[in-house]
């Protein structure tokens, strides 16, 4: 047994009354939700993916309920006890859905990390959240290898590193299955948390996300109803699961409390995902705009099969109008665009919406309690119809983060006193209620819709011998949004990039956050108190690049 959790800020008693009085919360709990539907809809076929050796597996919901029930058993086995923080790190692969329903079925509470993640990340989670096991596949990594790292990671902290569970080593097969201990009713309520998703881009501090059935499940069955998922939804995965975006927005979980199908690919590349669709019939698929653009420009050439495609969900980054207007006439499918974030809000357009509002808008909100404040910089409300940052509070979005005592300070800024989410997002309203996402002001970068916190880099590469400074920055790119740049000041006799990319991953960071350009300058500009300007860098690049191709 590990720590308990520690307390996390959460919603008052009065806007929790209110939420339930709604009917937005439910008492229904995680462990309720697995039994009923699994019971409900047992012999209609949920999963259909790879499983951890790369054999075509198919469940049906019957087949779902009793993988989830192994998976809590082998949770127990190595000593998880309910309440229990449990790291899973799998890619798109059906036992990632067996261990998440497993950990819900017991009150396990999953941290969904990803399967590219190392062991500086991982490393944090465990810390963080006091992890009792973190769930991996080996294959792509050689998990036993990370599993020291992250131990060592965890060693000066003197934090008990977490019991390895690899699930290519299980034998679904085998009888030995007496091995397996039974799993007790789990304990939690419905507005215990019951699961940590992690913010876009930890820094140096991690902050989880803690979610509740209560309020986790409202997003979900609103959202299904606002996507029409139903019985006869077949839903294609190709982002990471684990991801907010396609596993509730409206995602895995909406499919699941409809009675629909899931289908995993391990990867999202047009051709996979062409096949898949034609195979499977698939009528519904979440993608972020690199991608969309990917699969626009391969539909055209090779004019797949996708007849059963009714709707592309299109989120996590801004998707271009010009990309927005081809969805229909190159993929035969409606065009939803999602506008969300891991810590709540969710908005959409609505399949009634007119072409020119699901082309250049990301949608309305879930919920009719949503509550948005469009302000500026001094916290106050623009003019209707101007851009300002986006503050949100509501029955689904967190009143703070989760963490160590540090964390504290991090909810401070996070959060307004009467408990309003700052999302670092520029957005601007329109009369009909449509919002636009228009910028950020946070120090993130969105690189082909993974977030990426810009300290996290820096701090990394400023434990290379060699630098005296660096920034990281996004610069605009046509395909991935933006690309991660960094900006750097060196000692004479100048790292090659390459060093410094190797730099990075033996720090045990995650690849898709290894810069793609690294520029050297002998003079960072700065801003009038003396930090570093990522403006007026940002500014400069634009005409450095210009005049110096890029390096790398
Ligand atoms: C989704 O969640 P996260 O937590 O990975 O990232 C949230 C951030 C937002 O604050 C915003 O900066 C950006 O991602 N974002 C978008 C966007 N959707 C997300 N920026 C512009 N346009 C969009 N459509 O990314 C996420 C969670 C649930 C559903 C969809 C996306």
């Amino acid at each position: 047994m590990r720590s308990p959790l520690a307390a996390v800020p959460t919603w008052p008693e009065e806007a929790r009354a209110r939420y339930r009085s709604l009917g937005y919360w439910t008492e229904e709990t995680f462990a309720d939700f697995v039994t009923e539907r699994t019971t409900r809809y047992a012999e209609r076929l949920a999963v259909v993916g790879e499983d951890a050796h790369g054999e075509q597996a198919r469940w049906t919901y019957a087949d779902l309920a009793d993988r989830a029930e192994r998976a809590a058993g082998r949770l127990c086995a190595v000593g998880v006890a309910p309440g229990d923080r449990v790291v899973v790190a799998l890619p798109n692969i059906v036992e990632f859905v067996a261990v998440v329903l497993g950990a819900f079925r017991m009150g396990a509470l999953p941290v969904f990390a990803l399967a590219t993640h190392r062991e500086a990340e991982l490393g944090q989670f465990c810390a963080v959240s006091d992890a009792a096991a973190l769930v991996g596949c080996s294959g792509e990594v050689d998990l036993q290898d990370l599993h020291t790292r992250v131990a060592d990671v965890l060693a000066p902290y003197g934090v008990r590193p977490p019991a390895l569970i690899d699930v290519a080593s299980w034998d679904e097969a085998a009888t030995a299955d007496t091995a397996i201990p039974a799993v007790p009713p789990a304990p939690l309520g419905a507005e215990d948390v019951a699961f940590l998703q992690l913010s876009g881009g930890t820094s140096g501090t991690a902050k989880l996300i803690p979610r509740t059935a209560a309020d986790y499940l409202y997003s979900v069955r609103a959202s299904a109803d606002i996507c029409e998922v139903d019985a006869s939804t077949v839903m294609l995965v190709v982002l990471p699961v684990s991801h907010n975006f396609p596993m509730s927005s409206p995602g895995i979980l909406s499919v699941l409390d409809r009675g629909g199908r899931i289908v995993l690919a391990r990867e999202a590349s047009p051709r996979t995902a062409f096949a898949l669709i034609a195979a499977e019939q698939v009528t519904t698929v979440a993608l972020v705009p690199p991608l969309a653009q990917a699969w626009i420009s391969s539909a055209r050439r090779r004019r797949p099969d996708l007849t059963s495609l009714r709707s592309v969900q299109v989120g996590g980054a801004r998707l271009n109008d010009v990309t927005a207007q081809e969805v229909r006439p190159v993929l035969g499918a409606r065009l939803q665009q999602v506008f969300g974030m891991a810590e709540g809000l969710v908005s959409y357009t609505r399949a009634e919406d007119p072409d020119d509002l699901v082309h250049t808008t990301q949608g309305s909100p879930i919920s009719p309690d949503d509550e948005l404040r469009i302000v500026d910089a001094d916290d106050e409300p623009v003019a209707e119809g101007e851009e300002g940052s986006l503050l949100t509070r509501g029955p689904y979005t967190i009143r703070g983060y989760y963490g160590p005592a540090a964390i504290s300070s991090i909810n401070a800024t996070a959060f307004t006193e009467d408990g309003f989410y700052r999302t670092g997002d520029l957005v601007r309203r329109l009369p009909s209620g449509h919002l636009q996402v228009t910028g950020r002001d946070k120090d993130q970068i969105n690189r082909a819709g993974e977030k990426i916190a810009t300290d996290e880099i820096e701090g990394h590469l400023l434990t290379h011998p060699d630098l005296l400074d660096a920034v990281a920055v996004g610069l605009p790119d046509p395909f991935l949004g933006e690309q991660v740049c960094v900006v750097l000041r060196t000692e004479p006799g100048r790292p090659a990039p390459t060093d410094l990319a190797d730099h990075l991953r033996s720090a045990g960071l995650a690849t898709y956050k290894i810069p793609d350009r690294f520029v050297f300058l002998d003079e960072f500009p700065r801003t009038h108190v003396g930090k570093n300007s990522r403006r007026e860098l940002r500014a400069l690049l634009a005409t450095h690049l210009h005049t110096h191709p890029p390096t790398t």
